[in-house]
């Protein structure tokens, strides 16, 4: 039996064909769905019913225990935490559940004896692409581990009809195309009817007085639109706990224009029914710099309003009084994206539930806290006042409110500091006014953190300084961490296996335990089996490659890997900036002792970002030249994989040797990237920036390849007034590699295309690739020269590996629990479908 399927998951007391999970029970629980669901039969089944045929027969397999969570929170009404997040990164569905259930083997085993081949079934599965990157996939992750920690938790976010683009490259450039994920439908959720919800937009507002006399505000929208809940299960580790992601999908209200359809004009009416439904039609697929755009602020809007309601409804039907709602819900904002939360609880409190302000103030208060994620200040989320006030007037006034007493707070404590009050305003007015989405989040949470160490010292000094300085007691680092079931146990198997061999099967729920490897490293056999998974896990992402660029790679050679959104901060540059010096001394004969490097690049590119697609354009061309010269003799590939998403993750993170992580120090917020590699042995090349600082930590110095100034280095070159000539000067070899790239050398002589790339690195170069340069590529050497002693590199990669145990977002979300939401685990028993009927 391998790793995968050990301890028995809890029987349900009932066996039949919604439940059974014996290969003989799951077989007809297959045929059962492609009959009477999908109304086919073996012989005209596509692959894509096959696939669906044993989705919705996983998928049964996991509604006695979400009926059994939800059953236990209706009724005991533990505190929950609602995760708030306008992106949700999942990646496919079903290996995951089947992993989680416990019947990954006996799934793979049956699906064999029907004759039928699994990873393809597995392959069928259109990824919810409904993120752009790591903050969204790292809501992924905390589902995940708050699921198996058995916290009653529901991801609130939005269905997107349309999720990240489909990355094609045509000629060396970005292509997007639509993701039209819901195409052959999605098996995994069920749509919520009965719990829509209205959500009104525009118009303006009255005061009007009760029959008490007290005055009152009422919002004469002039938009309403209703919110549907989809709902997935989230499934838990081996226990039963089966949590809820609610994605909420725009539809027409049942009254959509009648007097316009009674003057005939039927298509008027139902033109409208389509502009409701465009409101969660896309993601937008900007990563950090947010678009402006008056549908995106609808969008926030709409989910939060939507979810809060939803909270509201569960606590009044639990009987619950309102003023308690702060201890049944702990609610985190994922980024400023749902900050308008703090805005829109206070009005349903206050103008639709008659709460007091001040005590609405105080609820609202003590539920929300508050994640920031970016350290870069163009991409902090603000709106113009103008387009605020035409959709959401009621917030603006609410706002204006919160903001006159919270200035008056600051008044008190920072007597006479009239500039203060004007950086800490809830509103801009240096020039257009605008409303700043972080100070309502800082001034409406509890608690305000950062995702890595470096990330939240430098909040507390630098983006957030003026809010430290007011509430030093809210501000707090909570670690990213990533799962171990889906980035390790389903995505690298044979490294499962032999972890499982080695120390047993504690660490995949208890990560720490990887420690128990490390002693290993010493012992040659060990070392021995350990390179053979990563030279597998190598084959299978040589295929990949191959399937998807048409390269041969070769597996012996070193798999250098860099994938992550594409932005000039990250500096992918960097990167190309080493091929071509490496290219460079090839063919000018100092090629050494050069160990045969696969360089292999993945990420999308903002599509409005031009200097992020022309990035792309020069990957891909320093690929095609290096590629094709027989001058290189093998010695590097270059590969650009395209539409990099979390099925792509899942074969390239287990087979990178070498994981870049170059960001400028003090840009990186945390990566989690990073943390993938070093759990699948992958050793880090990366500078002193978000968590690599605590990943180096872990694995010990000696074990990391460091390079690059420092975040405070940064800022003292900066200040000094940063001239990268300086660097370009006195660098012969960095002269000559920007040299090949201007004059055309990579793009068939075309001097202008790269032009804004080289001028812009010798005119401002804002992320110092020019004076990192030296550093990184002495590194690189070092890189080289412990790549040449393979059994040296192999005990870097165990131990890399034995020491991320501080890498699972178990522990992040173990952190939150215990020091933000104030939570604990429900554990949850199965009861038989007979009991909860009655
Ligand atoms: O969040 C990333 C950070 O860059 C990374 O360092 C960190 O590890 C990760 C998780 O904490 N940020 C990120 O992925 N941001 C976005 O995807 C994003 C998406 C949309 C917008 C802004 C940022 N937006 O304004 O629309």
């Amino acid at each position: 039996m391998s790793a995968i399927a050990t301890a028995a998951p809890t029987v349900p007391e009932i066996e039949d064909d919604r439940t059974s999970l014996t290969k003989e029970g799951l077989k007809r629980a297959f045929f059962d769905h492609l009959f009477y669901t999908l109304g086919k039969f073996p012989a005209i089944a596509g692959k894509n019913d096959m696939y669906l045929a044993l989705a919705h027969a996983v998928r049964d397999r996991t509604l006695q225990r979400w009926i059994c969570s939800a059953a236990e929170y209706m009724d005991q009404a533990p505190r929950t935490v609602a995760y708030l997040s306008a992106e949700f990164l999942m990646g496919p569905h079903l290996g995951n559940n089947l992993i989680n259930l416990g019947i990954y083997d006996e799934v793979r085993e049956a699906v064999r004896e029907m004759g039928l081949d699994f990873a393809e079934l597995l392959r069928q599965e259109e990824e919810p692409g409904l993120g752009n990157g790591g903050l969204g996939r790292l809501a992924a992750c905390f589902i995940d581990s708050l699921a198996t920690a058995e916290v009653p938790t529901i991801g609130y976010g939005i269905r997107y009809e349309y999720g990240i683009f489909y990355q094609t490259i045509i000629d060396g450039y970005q292509v997007e195309n639509t993701d039209k994920w819901l195409r052959y439908g999605n098996p995994w959720e069920i749509r919520r009817a009965e719990w829509a919800v209205e959500v009104k937009l525009g118009g303006h507002t009255e005061q009007y007085s009760d029959d008490h006399g007290r005055l009152h505000v009422r919002w004469a929208h002039d938009k309403t639109v209703m919110g549907v809940p989809f709902d997935s299960p989230i499934l838990g580790y081996r226990v039963n706990t089966t949590n809820t992601l609610r994605l909420w999908r725009a539809e027409a209200t049942e009254a959509f224009d009648f007097s316009v359809f009674n003057r005939g004009d039927y298509l008027g009416a139902v033109s409208k029914k389509v502009t409701s439904e465009n409101l969660t039609k896309a993601l937008y697929p900007n990563d950090e710099t947010p678009q402006g755009k008056e549908l995106r602020l609808e969008q926030q809007y709409f989910f939060v309003s939507c979810s809060l309601q939803d909270m509201l409804r569960l606590h009044l039907i639990r009987k619950l009084p309102l003023e308690q709602f702060d201890q049944k819900f702990a609610i985190q904002l994922n980024d400023t994206h749902p900050a308008i939360a703090v805005a829109e609880l206070m009005r349903l409190l206050v103008d639709e539930h008659q709460m007091a302000w001040d005590d609405a103030w105080r609820i609202t208060t003590r539920t929300f806290s508050y994640t920031n994620h970016t350290l870069l200040p163009e991409a902090l989320e603000r709106w113009p006042l103008e387009l605020f006030q035409r959709i959401l007037p009621r917030h603006l006034e609410i706002i204006y409110e919160i903001n006159a007493r919270f200035l008056n707070d600051v008044r008190i404590r920072f007597m006479g500091d009239e500039s203060r009050i004007v950086r800490l305003s809830l509103i801009d007015e240096s020039g257009e006014r605008y409303v700043r989405m972080a100070h309502l989040a800082c001034v409406g949470s509890h608690t305000i953190n950062g995702v890595a160490e470096l990330h939240s010292e430098l909040l507390k000094q630098d983006v957030l300084r003026d809010f430290y300085e007011m509430w030093p007691e809210k501000f707090t680092n909570v670690t990213n961490g990533v799962t171990p079931r889906r980035w390790m146990v389903l995505s690298n198997p044979r490294l499962t296996g032999l972890i499982t061999e080695t120390i047993g099967d504690d660490w995949i729920t208890d990560l720490p335990r990887l420690a128990g490897l490390e002693s290993h490293a010493a012992d040659a056999g060990f070392r021995d089996a350990w390179r053979k998974v990563k030279r597998d896990n190598k084959i299978d992402l040589a295929a990949l490659i191959r399937r998807r660029t048409g390269v041969v790679v070769a597996p012996d050679s070193m798999f250098d890997v860099m994938v992550k959104r594409i932005h000039e901060y990250k500096r992918q540059h960097l990167a190309v900036l080493h091929i071509a010096t490496l290219y460079h001394r090839i063919k000018s004969g100092r090629d050494g002792d050069i160990v045969p490097r696969t360089f292999v690049f993945g990420g999308k590119a903002a599509p409005g970002y031009h200097m992020a697609k022309l990035i792309i354009k020069l990957i891909t061309s320093v690929a095609d030249v290096v590629n094709n010269d027989p001058g290189v003799r093998d010695l590097l590939k270059v590969v650009f994989l395209p539409n990099f998403n979390v099925t792509h993750g899942q074969c390239v993170y287990p087979g990178a040797e070498l994981s870049e992580q170059i960001s400028l120090a003090g840009k990186e917020a945390s990566g989690t990237g990073n943390m993938k590699f070093a759990m699948n042995g992958a050793l880090t090349i990366g500078t002193m920036d978000g968590a690599n600082i605590e990943i180096r930590q872990q694995v010990g110095a000696e074990n990391f390849f460091l390079f690059g100034h420092t975040a405070q280095e940064v800022q003292e070159i900066k200040s000094r007034g940063y001239r990268p000539r300086d660097f370009y000067e006195a660098n012969a070899e960095l002269r000559a590699v920007l040299g090949l790239i201007q004059s055309g050398f990579f793009s068939r002589g075309d001097q202008d295309l790269f032009k804004p790339i080289v001028e812009g690195l010798l005119g401002w170069d804002p992320y110092l690739l020019l004076s990192d340069y030296a550093s990184y590529i002495q590194c690189q050497e070092r890189v080289n020269a412990a790549y040449l002693d393979a059994e040296a590199w192999t005990r870097m990669s165990i131990v890399n590996c034995a020491n991320s145990g501080q890498f699972s977002s178990d522990r992040s979300v173990a952190e939150y629990c215990r020091n933000i939401w104030r939570v604990g685990p429900r554990p949850i028993s199965l009861h038989a479908k007979e009991e909860l009927q009655s």
